[in-house]
């Protein structure tokens, strides 16, 4: 027998001196921006009678449960929060799941049915409560839930909070409280049987060594396997348990959302309480402050019994003074404290403290001077911001493996290589709390899709029904947060219909559009708007926004440049060939694979694995073709590494597909930022670049910059510079060299080029010019240096465009550089004259404190060069780097202890030319 833990409160005594404090239930329930406490009625003592008992109690229900599959063969503890897997692994009934082929053999979990039970007792004034609701924060994902034998309700939406009425199910002594959960393979599977036409895809490609017919089971759509990770469909209490007892109301939910009034220039704040009611309440007050604007207010409230929203608006007296939330490099992201106050009924009150953040978001969508379209660009606080980041993904198969580390660590190093934005991808989950409420902290805003992706959806009405709660919760629990600037339907659905991925009969497809809308449409744009109108929505992405919706919500074609935003990948076009990328309103998603880390893969592999065609690398290749396109892309412009040692070549090929993939996506993100000022044939006036994909689920090639496990790809050192704030951007416009400097910054800035004539055969720049200083406006991209190469490289003496390379960076008058360097290769590295092995040394210094230090040798000119930690956890200052010094000094940030000799033994450096 399980006993809960009964957690405590205290009470406040308030009418009768005879009263005294006594000791109650109810646990801090503070989910991310929201902290609530309840401090309802109580239980006194007067003299020695008990008397009086209002107010609410609570107990979790987290811990050991027991766990059991159908047959009875597999009986075990299980942690809630938890899921079967890590169950099983914790119990040592399976290995690492992401170990070697793992994923594939323990296939056999979700086709099981998976049953979790606990036992408990509950105070007999807990029971004695007019209420008391069985509260599952979150099931994974088809069950069925009893008490004491008694049906309770039924689950199918992994996405929804579910409460469960059981008062009067509760005995004294043992509960038992069992959660029986259906394979979701088999369920889904059912589900598509049963649907009267084909909702398609049915499965994923053979390569993703998947399962089907996921669409029709509300769960993480990834779970089923993706182009990027495995299939582990979870089964789970994914979340928290627990019970609440009361007698006249709880608190449902509480948010808060600022408005501005253009008109008036006056702020007010949206406070919206909902609460579930069991004996009315006639005359309560309500009163709302925010101190820090001297800003306080009372309002009358009467609840009426069952559950009822209630907004009360607070005007902001000192709207002067309020200071705006800003993305990160904008501003700040100040937040003032709030706090509510009930009073509802004698002895009834309750408080809640929570955190506001004033800004205003709009999704501009207007002709754009010299161009046929409509701009795509999100307004801030009424200033243009061009959004700089990156796509997140699920950050493991099994989410309560997600720790709140993990999801710091990503959102740090998000900011730490300049990001403002990511998009919350709608094949994976909502987030937790702590994620949106980091993003506030941050200044990261948040593209937030409803999890839907690559995929046509079922609308019958009991799926529908789960949807549409499934968007109130999620629109409720997160529109507190500024940094959610945008709610968008789904991930490439309209563009599935629009260029028929699925193969559709003509004569099909008015059905398949008809299902679109109702879902995306009708029922979740709609519900949105009634939930939350101070945030825009879009149905898809991509999407021609606005033209879309003129073309009834499925364009001809989505991804037209001139609207909304687009998707584009190409694998085997030259991707140092900028003129392929289209010049598009806002790229919300593209990019290039490359392999993770050795010592990630050292992990989850024996040294049989280790080879570029063995079965291990064409196993975690979940994208057709993947590793071949890598290699194919590399080529173009390096050699390939041709070690005689296999596993020296193995980790050379790891490398060059992480050269690869940072100068693929440098030249595609520097196109982006460069084209925010310009129209070009109708096109251009970019304001976004959102590359694919920031992070990882497992150890595995993808198009990641950050590894499982935390670890900065070469492409996340890159990102770091090519979103810098003020950049300069190099590159070839037919016969010219061009450089353009960027800026996010407000303020306008005078600016030169400096360019040094570098040759790959000897250390010091053969010559250097510079432009003439140029007005560079803040938010702008200005063209600041043309010169033709031919006549540039003459000018400079011995140098033709296989012996030099260029590198430059931006100078005000007064000699202060900005932003970071840059270079522009004037050939294909592969075809260089003079690259030499640059003979790299490596000296590490320092101490814990302060970090260390690592100095490096050259002997020659060296590109990308990568200093690698191994498993040694941390970062790097700066990395990926052209070394076109005889020495230079690279920062060490470890994550955890570690000593200098052990970052020294750990430490790899490797550049382009030690490869081949
Ligand atoms: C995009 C995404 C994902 C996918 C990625 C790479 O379209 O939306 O579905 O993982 O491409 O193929």
């Amino acid at each position: 027998m399980t006993r809960k833990k009964v957690s405590e409160v205290r009470v406040r005594e308030e009418t009768s001196p005879l009263l005294r404090d006594v000791n109650m239930t109810m646990p801090p329930t503070c989910s991310g921006l929201l902290c609530l406490s309840l401090l309802l009625g109580k239980s006194l003592l007067v003299s020695s009678v008990q008397v009086v008992t209002t107010g609410q109690q609570n107990i979790s229900l987290n811990g050991k449960w027991t766990l059991e599959n159908s047959n009875g063969s597999l009986s075990l503890p299980a942690e809630v929060p938890g899921c079967v897997h890590t169950a099983l692994l914790k119990q040592g009934y399976i290995q690492d799941p992401y170990y070697r082929f793992n994923d594939v053999a323990y296939g056999w979990i979700a086709l099981d049915n998976w049953t979790y039970t606990t036992t408990f007792t509950v105070p007999s004034d807990m029971r004695a409560k007019q209420r008391v609701m069985l509260v599952f924060e979150g099931i994974d994902t088809i069950s069925t839930v009893s008490l004491n034998g008694a049906a309770v309700g039924r689950t199918d939406n992994m996405f929804l909070q579910y409460d469960f009425s059981v008062g009067a199910l509760l005995t004294e002594g043992d509960n038992v409280l069992t959660v029986s959960l259906a394979s979701p393979v088999r369920y889904a599977a059912q589900r598509s049987e049963a649907h009267s036409y084909r909702v398609p895809p049915d499965c994923p490609p053979e390569v993703q060594r998947g399962q089907c017919h996921v669409n029709y089971i509300r769960k993480e759509q990834s779970s089923f396997s993706w182009d990027w990770g495995p299939s582990f469909p979870t089964a789970g209490l994914w979340k928290g348990v627990r019970l609440e007892a009361y007698d006249v109301l709880r608190v449902v939910h509480l948010a808060t959302v600022p408005v501005y009034n253009q008109t008036s220039s006056g702020w007010s704040l949206q406070v919206e309480l909902q609460v579930e009611v069991v004996a009315e309440v006639t005359r309560g007050q309500l009163t709302l402050s925010l101190p820090g604007l001297d800003t306080r207010q009372t309002f009358p409230v009467q609840f009426l019994p069952g559950r009822t929203r209630n907004t009360y608006t607070l005007h902001v007296t000192t709207s002067g003074a309020v200071e705006l939330w800003w993305p990160s490099g904008h501003g700040d992201q100040p937040s003032y404290p709030l706090t509510l106050q009930g009073v509802l009924g004698p002895g009834l009150t309750f408080t809640a403290d929570t955190k506001v953040y004033f800004r205003t978001v709009e999704l501009v969508q207007e002709p754009v001077p010299g161009s046929p379209g409509l701009s795509f660009y999100f307004r801030v606080n009424g200033k243009a911001v061009f959004m700089k980041g990156s796509n997140w993904i699920p950050t493991h198969s099994f989410q309560d493996l997600v720790s709140p580390a993990v999801v710091r660590s990503l959102l740090e190093s998000a900011v730490a290589a300049n990001m403002n934005a990511l998009r919350v991808w709608g094949g994976g989950v909502y987030q937790q709390d702590l994620f949106y409420s980091l993003c506030d902290e941050l200044g990261v805003m948040v593209w937030q899709d409803f999890m839907f992706a690559c995929a046509l959806y079922p609308t019958e009405e009991d799926f529908m029904d789960s949807v549409r709660e499934e968007v109130r919760q999620q629109v409720r629990r997160l529109k507190s947060h500024p940094s959610v600037v945008l709610w968008s339907g789904n991930n490439e659905n309209e563009a599935a219909l629009a260029t028929n991925w699925f193969g559709i009969p003509g004569p099909e497809r008015p059905l398949y559009v008809k299902d679109y809308v109702k879902l995306y449409v009708d029922n979740i744009r709609a519900l949105v708007l009634e939930e939350d109108q101070s945030r825009p929505f879009l149905a898809s992405s991509p999407t021609n926004g606005l033209a879309s919706e003129r073309q009834g919500w499925v364009a001809d074609d989505p991804y037209d440049p001139r609207y909304g935003d687009s998707h584009y990948y190409s694998y085997s076009r030259d991707c140092w060939d900028w003129g392929a990328f289209p010049r598009t309103r806002f790229a919300s998603e593209y990019g290039f694979q490359s392999w993770p880390s050795f010592s990630a893969l050292q992990k989850v592999s024996v040294p049989e694995d280790w080879s570029w065609d063995g079965p291990f690398s064409s196993h975690r290749q979940h994208h057709a073709e993947g590793n071949r396109q890598m290699l194919e892309q590399a080529g173009l412009h390096y050699h390939l590494p041709n070690a005689t040692d296999p596993l020296r070549r193995y980790r050379h090929t790891l490398y060059i597909t992480q050269v690869m993939q940072a100068q693929c996506v440098k030249a595609q993100t520097e196109f982006y930022r460069r084209s925010r000022s310009e129209v070009v044939g109708g096109k251009g006036h970019t304001m976004g670049a959102l590359y694919w994909q920031l992070n990882d689920i497992w150890q595995a090639p993808s198009w990641s910059s950050i590894e499982f496990g935390g670890k900065w790809k070469m492409l996340h050192y890159f990102a770091q510079r090519f979103f810098a704030p003020v950049l300069p951007v190099g590159f070839e416009d037919g016969v010219s060299m061009v450089m353009y400097a960027v800026s996010d910054l407000s303020v306008d800035l005078n600016l030169t080029a400096q360019v040094s004539v570098l040759s790959w055969s000897r250390l010091d720049p053969v010559c250097t010019l510079s432009s003439p200083a140029t007005l560079v406006r803040g938010n702008s991209a200005t063209p600041i240096f043309r010169q033709p190469v031919d006549a540039l490289l003459e000018g400079c003496g011995n140098c033709t465009r296989r012996s030099c390379l260029l590198a430059f960076h931006l100078e005000d008058p007064h000699g202060a550089r900005w932003g970071p360097a840059n270079h522009h290769f004037l050939c294909s590295p592969r075809d260089a004259e003079g690259i030499e092995a640059p003979n790299i040394t490596a000296e590490v210094r320092g101490d814990g404190e302060r970090g260390y230090t690592v100095t490096l040798r050259s002997t020659s000119v060296a590109p990308f060069v990568w200093l690698d930690a191994g498993d040694v956890a941390g970062r790097f200052g700066s990395n990926g780097f052209l070394m076109a010094s005889r020495s230079r000094e690279v920062g060490f940030v470890p994550w955890g202890p570690t000593s200098a000799e052990e970052l020294g033994r750990a430490l790899t450096v490797t550049s382009l030319r030690d490869v081949y």
